[in-house]
């Protein structure tokens, strides 16, 4: 792989990350606990575990994908990294270093916060089990963290576009197998072997591949039914590299080529990712890119005969969201959902509009958001006869009724905010139609 970051850009952000809580944290009012967590057991496999993988928070401020660390801050003494320390059974099954760590281990845990005792502590990151603290205080030092976080600085932009790259290949390599007799999973194997070929450590999140009405289940997972002839084929899969993700999704048809009504909802669902990500700059409201998509797919659906009336009633009404059920996109970066999970406590009174938001909050120049608006018929909401009574005026039901199966259609790119606009990271993968 061409294009690693230096360590030297690592330790310079690593300072970078760690100052600007340094600022915010300064009357934290007590000791914190970052933890990297442990590896979780799977449940009656004895000794078998999950995959590991440091808690973001960890691995944000250390750049260290182990276990058992914690990172500690206090405000008079700043930073201190105790790391777990290496056993003989680490050497033993892990080949782990003969070495032993240079710096502080987390058996000189206990005595350095006995040594600030009537600190009160904080953890965040993963505490171990028993751990006593304040999860109300912790809420509002994660709440900065993740302020920190949502701007991107150059070595996670670096590690976006390594896992970018790596999923471009993937889906090039996916695109020929697209034809009638090829199964999902077969589409899968070959499109993840090249993510790894490509310098991929793993997938940033189970691979969707979804034929014909399998399209229209948002997380699909890939089995072994096969194609067939001019179905609609959803892909939704994203590397890995060094703990950043990314998150695509393209919409194929069998056999290299839209028939007539696939080829216009694959492009009422392509003019709605334009339109949204056209829209995309600092100081936007994220709710505002949702309900531009909602929009373009409304007017989209009208010109199909699908829906009927005005667009903008359509979105009010929420009749274009029986087709578009999901947000417009989130947060992607150290993992698929990057630190968007916290609520912004200061817009609590703020009715939301829309369903399903990932993220309520004006745009920032560095955040990378997915947007990935999608257009599906999906039985479990268009048989409903509630619904159909709501929008019995605003949909052709009778045409819902023979599209049910097409399945849908999602189209999806991560795309970083800039000073003045954004930039799709992702826009090698390729798109047909
Ligand atoms: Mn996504």
């Amino acid at each position: 792989m061409s294009d690693r970051p230096a360590d030297a850009d690592i330790a310079t952000q690593l300072t970078r990350r760690r100052d600007a809580l340094a600022s915010a944290w300064r009357d934290a009012g007590g000791v914190v606990l970052i933890g990297a967590g442990t590896p979780i057991n799977r449940p009656g496999r004895d000794d078998l575990t999950y995959l590991f993988e440091a808690h973001s928070e960890y691995l944000y401020l250390t750049d260290r994908n182990a276990p058992g660390g914690v990172l500690a801050f206090h405000p008079d003494d700043g930073w201190v990294d105790f790391t777990a320390p290496i056993t003989v059974d680490d050497r033993l099954w892990s080949g782990a270093p003969d070495e032993d760590p240079t710096g502080p281990t987390t058996a000189e845990l206990d005595g350095w916060l006995s040594a600030r005792s009537g600190a009160p502590v904080i953890w965040l990151g993963s505490p171990p089990a028993g751990a006593t603290h304040d999860p109300e205080r912790a809420q509002e030092l994660r709440y900065s963290l993740a302020a920190v976080r949502r701007r991107k600085d150059p070595v996670e932009l670096a590690r976006m576009r390594q896992a970018a790259a790596a999923t471009a290949a993937a889906f090039a390599a996916a695109v020929p197998l697209l034809r009638a007799g090829v199964s999902e999973r077969e589409v899968q194997i070959e499109l993840e072997a090249e993510a790894f070929r490509h310098g991929a450590a793993s997938m940033a999140y189970d691979t969707i591949v979804g034929g014909g009405p399998n399209a229209a289940v948002l997380h699909f997972m890939p089995t072994g039914r096969r194609f067939q002839a001019d179905e609609l084929v959803l892909i939704d899969a994203g590397a890995q590299y060094r703990g950043y993700a990314s998150d695509i999704t393209r919409t194929y048809p069998v056999g290299g080529a839209f028939a007539g009504l696939q080829q216009e909802l694959h492009g009422v669902v392509h003019r709605a990712e334009r339109a949204a990500i056209e829209r995309c700059r600092p100081g936007v409201e994220w709710r505002e890119i949702h309900r531009i998509a909602g929009l373009t797919i409304a007017e989209g659906l009208v010109a199909v005969g699908v829906l009927r009336g005005d667009p903008d009633e359509l979105v009010e009404s929420g009749a274009v969201w029986l087709f578009f059920p999901h947000g417009v996109g989130h947060l992607v970066g150290l993992g698929v959902r990057d630190a968007g999970g916290t609520p912004l406590r200061e817009r609590r009174d703020v009715p939301r509009p829309y369903p399903n938001l990932r993220i309520d909050l004006p745009l920032e120049p560095g955040m990378v958001v997915t947007v990935e608006p999608g257009l599906y018929f999906v039985p479990a909401i268009l048989c409903d006869p509630g619904h159909r009574d709501r929008h019995a005026e605003a949909v052709d039901w009778s045409m819902v009724d023979r599209l049910l199966g097409v399945g849908g259609v999602r189209i999806e790119d991560d795309v970083l905010i800039t000073e003045d606009g954004a930039e799709v990271l992702t826009d090698a993968v390729p798109l047909l139609g």
